[in-house]
């Protein structure tokens, strides 16, 4: 039987970093990681059989648990037609309307195939559409790798960006302005300075790549009440949060109105789709409608649509957002509960069917505490949390300062015992459909036994 190690050690040959995404390599908790054989409901397998209880769901997708059934077979009976056609099919136009049933503020939309060129094709129909080139991100937020996100923060008063990667050009960086998530002050600021210069804002409705940070209440209404003030676009990046945090994504869980929106994950159900979509008055301006350009070859591709109409539908059953949300609820809660038997300083957020486990710095006495967000009862009435649980990290800032020696032993104590979380502690975490009470029973008992060897 061929080892983990053995394997990784190959990838590392030919593949940099031996990964062809980058978290993938643990290279922020240290380690190698192990190496997936299958993967099964809750579970993935690595290639010496050990089985673990899976919180990264492919980073979003297997919301309904890996290897669906109905989704296996809908792949399996469209791959019997062909894999692929490079012509228009039927199953586009179908999920692009069960999409828009869902998310009717995506009155048009066009797929790609992933949240990256999602984003980058929003980007360049906001400019395009405006005639403006600044546009406003936040920063932990992580919009995939087009050159024009991967800038942080300049030191300048305009906050001008600068390159967050060799190869980036300067000059598209000093495009890019970046504020601090959840700063309300930060934003009205700009917007008196140069709202009307600016093509768009683009944010994480709930952010998931600076571990999960809610937004603070008013923030995500402050962006769409400026944005409308100064001709700006609102752009909500749901790629992490669409049909995860509510079934209609996080602009129905706050009741906010984007003028375009990009999906990925969940809609391929596994397989490579991503979109962007909007108002119709800017989605007709993409070619071949429209002047602004944007192809691919594979696109709208057969499989990978039936793959995220079985999805679609999987994710639309009754109460399914209420029953992900409540396990959810149970494992933060169930960890917050470990972590103050153990007098670990720790917090947790959650969204719907994502989270974030944050250890702190300094006094244990300062305890845990958990951030409860509106809790989807179905049909947009969510029952908003008391006051009383506000958020211990609801800023990147907070969120850097979070203990990563603690979470890196936390992860390892996991892992070892069968569970696996997010390889970072800047990344979110993702329940799906398939956990049982089961499973968060056995991962609170490993997360008991791994406080206790934080706390050392
Ligand atoms: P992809 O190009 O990876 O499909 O999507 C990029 C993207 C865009 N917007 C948001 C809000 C995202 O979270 C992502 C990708 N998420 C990461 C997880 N933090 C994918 C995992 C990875 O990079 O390997």
């Amino acid at each position: 039987m061929t080892s983990n190690h053995e394997l990784f050690q190959r990838a590392q040959r030919i593949l940099p970093g031996g990964v062809d995404s980058p978290v993938r390599a643990f290279k922020s908790v240290d380690g190698e990681p192990f190496i997936a054989a299958r993967a099964d409901g809750s579970y993935l397998w690595d290639v010496e059989g050990k089985r673990y209880i899976d919180y990264v769901g492919s980073w979003g997708p297997m919301i309904a648990g890996h290897n669906h059934p109905r989704v296996r077979e809908a792949v399996e009976r469209a791959a019997r037609d062909g894999l692929s056609f490079g012509t228009p099919c039927a199953a586009e136009a179908e999920l692009a309307e069960a999409i828009r049933a869902l998310v009717p503020s995506m009155e048009m939309l066009r797929f790609v195939n992933s949240g990256t060129e999602a984003t980058m094709s929003a980007l360049r129909l906001a400019r395009g559409a405006t005639g403006r080139e600044r546009f406003v991100k936040f920063e932990g937020c992580y919009h995939g790798h087009g050159d024009s996100f991967l800038v942080k923060a300049g030191s300048g008063a305009l906050t001008l960006g600068v390159p967050d990667s060799p190869g980036v050009p300067k000059a598209l960086a000093d495009l890019t302005l970046t504020l601090p998530y959840n700063d309300i002050d930060a934003v009205r600021r700009l917007f008196d300075e140069m709202g009307k210069t600016l093509a768009c804002v683009i944010v994480e409705p709930v952010a998931g790549n600076m571990n999960c940070v809610p937004p603070r209440p008013g923030f995500l209404q402050t962006l769409r009440d400026l944005c409308t003030r100064d001709g700006a676009l609102l752009i909500f990046d749901e790629v992490m949060t669409g049909f995860r945090v509510a079934l209609g994504g996080a602009q129905q869980l706050y009741g906010i109105h984007p003028d375009l929106t990009t999906l990925g994950k969940i809609i391929g159900g596994g397989m490579p789709v991503g979109a962007y979509g909007g108002r119709r008055d800017l989605m007709e301006q993409v070619a071949p409608s429209g002047p602004i350009y944007q192809a691919g070859t594979l696109s709208g591709n057969p499989v990978a649509m039936a793959a995220g109409l079985a999805m679609l539908e999987l994710v639309r059953e009754p109460g399914f957002h209420t029953r992900l949300s409540l396990k959810t609820q149970a494992l933060c809660d169930g960890l917050i509960a470990c972590a103050e038997e153990a007098g670990v300083p720790f917090s947790a957020n959650r969204a719907g069917g994502m989270f974030g486990v944050f250890f702190h710095e300094g006094d244990p006495s300062s305890g845990p505490s958990g951030h409860l967000l509106p809790v989807d009862r179905g049909e947009g009435n969510t029952e908003r949390p008391a006051a009383a649980n506000a958020p211990r990290v609801e800023s990147f800032a907070q969120a850097v300062a979070c203990d990563r020696q603690a979470f890196r032993r936390f992860f390892h104590a996991t892992l070892d015992a069968g569970v696996y979380f997010a390889p970072s502690a800047f990344e979110a975490g993702f329940m799906s459909m398939a956990h049982t009470e089961q499973d968060i029973a056995d991962t609170l008992e490993a997360a008991r036994k791994a406080f206790a060897a934080v706390r050392g």
